[in-house]
């Protein structure tokens, strides 16, 4: 009997995405149709980095399938990757209203050893289906309609949000599905853990470097918080959400961008965080409130716990 009781719960990421869309009288199934080809990209994915295939094979690999999928749905029209230079319109016979921006596997120096790594994605609609340019996919992340990520790890989990809070599905190996694990994720609105590449701190800004600083040696009496950083955006990022906290990718004097890229990683990450009650904020504005000028863009930025945020926004105020 408790085995039955569990079936009734089994919610695949395609019953989850069906039945959001059937509380829109308009929907045309078109999104789930999406969905479904981005599903399986992951899927793909997952596969072949079990089987341990080599970094750049893989890399190359994802990216193939993942273009593959995305035109093959006939719901497409643009798309940009990271791993190629210039976006790809699609053949207008397969075209369709969305836009996908995506990082096909992110972290791909942390391949060889095993360590987690992740499909990041972004979708827009088209502004006119008719006319059809670069500058639909160069809109503010706030007019993103859906953002997630893949993370292949110890387990496959995929989280999504589709602007109705944030879920996680865990790839069941033996059923191939997605099943809802991590329902409506909301974040600890303040964190006990930062993450960040300390590597970078002799060329840090004062707002950065005092952040850190407050981190390890706390004014209030509290207790230090603690350093994780995996060097994965995806693997970060998934922990932030989840136990909450700080992840920052800040600018340097090195770099005054930072280092991640504005259309296929801050945006859709900014996108879950905000969901699931933090904040995203690039040292200037709401992260989402960007609007990117080229397609392969960076920003600084700074993803988590509501509370964590507000300190660093109020750092870089006394700075300004
Ligand atoms: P990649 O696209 O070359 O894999 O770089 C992106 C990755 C992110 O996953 C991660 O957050 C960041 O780079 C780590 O950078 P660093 O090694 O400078 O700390
Ligand atoms: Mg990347």
């Amino acid at each position: 009997a408790a085995e039955a009781h569990q079936t009734d719960l089994m919610m695949t990421i395609m019953r989850y995405v069906l039945t959001e869309q059937s509380k829109n009288p308009e929907s045309r199934g078109d999104f789930t149709i999406l969905l479904s080809h981005i599903v399986f990209g992951c899927k793909f994915v997952a596969s072949a980095v079990n089987k341990g295939e080599e970094q750049k094979k893989l890399d190359v690999l994802s990216n193939e399938v993942f273009i593959k999928a995305l035109v093959s749905s006939g719901r497409t029209c643009v798309l940009v990757s990271e791993e190629d230079e210039e976006a790809t319109f699609v053949d207008p016979a397969l075209r369709g209203k969305y836009c996908v921006c995506f990082d096909p596997l992110d972290g791909s120096s942390n391949i060889d050893c095993g360590v987690s790594i992740g499909t990041i994605f972004g979708i827009y609609m088209i502004k006119d289906k008719d006319n059809v340019t670069l500058e639909d996919v160069l809109q503010p992340g706030k007019d993103m309609l859906a953002a997630g990520y893949c993370m292949y790890g110890s387990s496959c989990t995929l989280v999504l949000s589709t602007g109705n809070g944030v879920n996680g599905f865990t790839l069941d190996p033996s059923l191939g599905e997605f099943i809802l694990t991590h329902p409506d994720i909301k974040m600890p609105k303040k964190g006990k853990i930062y993450s960040v590449n300390e590597g970078n701190a002799k060329n840090w800004d004062k707002a950065v470097a005092t952040f850190v600083d407050k981190c390890k040696y706390p004014e209030d009496g509290s207790s230090p918080k603690s350093l994780r950083y995996i060097g994965s955006m995806v693997a970060d990022i998934h922990r932030t959400l989840l136990y909450g906290g700080i992840f920052l990718y800040p600018a340097d004097k090195k770099n005054p961008n930072g280092k991640l890229r504005v259309l296929y990683e801050v945006f859709p990450m900014s996108f879950l965080i905000e969901e699931a009650g933090g904040q995203a904020f690039t040292g200037k504005e709401r992260a989402l409130d960007l609007v990117p000028t080229k397609i392969h863009e960076r920003s600084p930025v700074f993803l988590g716990s509501y509370d964590d945020v507000e300190e660093i926004k109020a750092l870089y105020a006394e700075q300004a």
